[in-house]
């Protein structure tokens, strides 16, 4: 493949402290029983309380997975109770940190421009956003399936600098948790729609290296078909992240 496919691990709000450390073991024993050769990159994204342990214990037995937040703060430090800054997240050898996922957008009121500070946040940071945009089913009936990602992913892109190091994730948002995915025909429309604002803002050598990930009811049993085509580069994947076997399974997906 011309990027190297990433299988990320989004556990939301799910998993506390004994349960990452259970977790991310068996992750690990299970990639090493199949043989995982480092061909597929692999994040998990657990909460902010649980990233400590994650670190830990990937550093202690390098694990070869990445860590990732599911949100940050757009600000630096200060005066933002409940916050947490992108300096924090580096620290604790975050590589990636997911923003503007639609729960965010939808329970907590992120706007585009929101999600733009925070992109600028986590790139001054050095920790690479994973930027996810998506329809709801209002939104494809009323304009088709590329309009809304196209126009939030170029919000959300608005002051990046072309050699930016980004991941899109494009999540219909009338997949997410519905057990309802897209099919990989309709990802795949809507992510090389997303290729083409990539081209358009930043160039053509970031749309040819950016990742551009699909989410929304992934599983061991559809994954393969959206990994076939050519502008979905990996998986956004929250509820089936959670059973070891499972995301083992999809990390395999060949
Ligand atoms: C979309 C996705 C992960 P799920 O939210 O970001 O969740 O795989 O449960 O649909």
């Amino acid at each position: 493949a011309q990027r190297k496919p990433l299988i990320a691990g989004n556990w939301k709000m799910n998993l506390d402290h004994l349960q990452t450390v259970a977790f991310v073991q068996k992750l690990d024993w299970t990639l090493r029983d199949a043989k995982h050769d480092g061909a597929v990159e692999i994040a998990i994204f657990p909460p902010f309380t649980d990233l400590r342990t994650a670190q830990t214990l990937i550093d202690a037995d390098k694990i070869p997975f990445a860590l990732g937040a599911q949100d940050l703060s757009a600000h630096d430090s200060g005066a933002y109770t409940g916050e947490v800054s992108g300096a924090f997240l580096a620290k604790l050898a975050c590589r990636y940190v997911i923003i503007g996922h639609s729960e965010r957008r939808e329970y907590h009121a992120e706007s585009d421009e929101v999600v733009a500070g925070k992109v600028q946040a986590a790139l001054k940071h050095g920790l690479v956003p994973v930027i996810c945009v998506g329809e709801t089913a209002e939104d494809l009936e009323k304009f088709g399936a590329s309009a809304v990602p196209v126009s939030q992913l170029r919000a959300a892109l608005a002051d990046v600098k072309p050699d930016a190091d980004i991941v899109v994730a494009y999540e219909p948002v009338w997949a997410i948790g519905s057990g309802q995915a897209a099919t990989p025909q309709q990802a795949q429309d809507v992510c090389a729609a997303l290729r083409a604002v990539i081209a358009e803002t930043l160039g053509d050598a970031a749309a040819s290296r950016t990742r551009i990930l699909y989410g929304g009811s992934v599983k061991s049993g559809n994954i393969a078909g959206f990994m076939r085509e050519p502008d979905v580069d990996g998986a956004l994947v929250g509820g089936a992240s959670l059973v070891v076997d499972e995301f083992a399974a999809i990390a395999r997906y060949q």
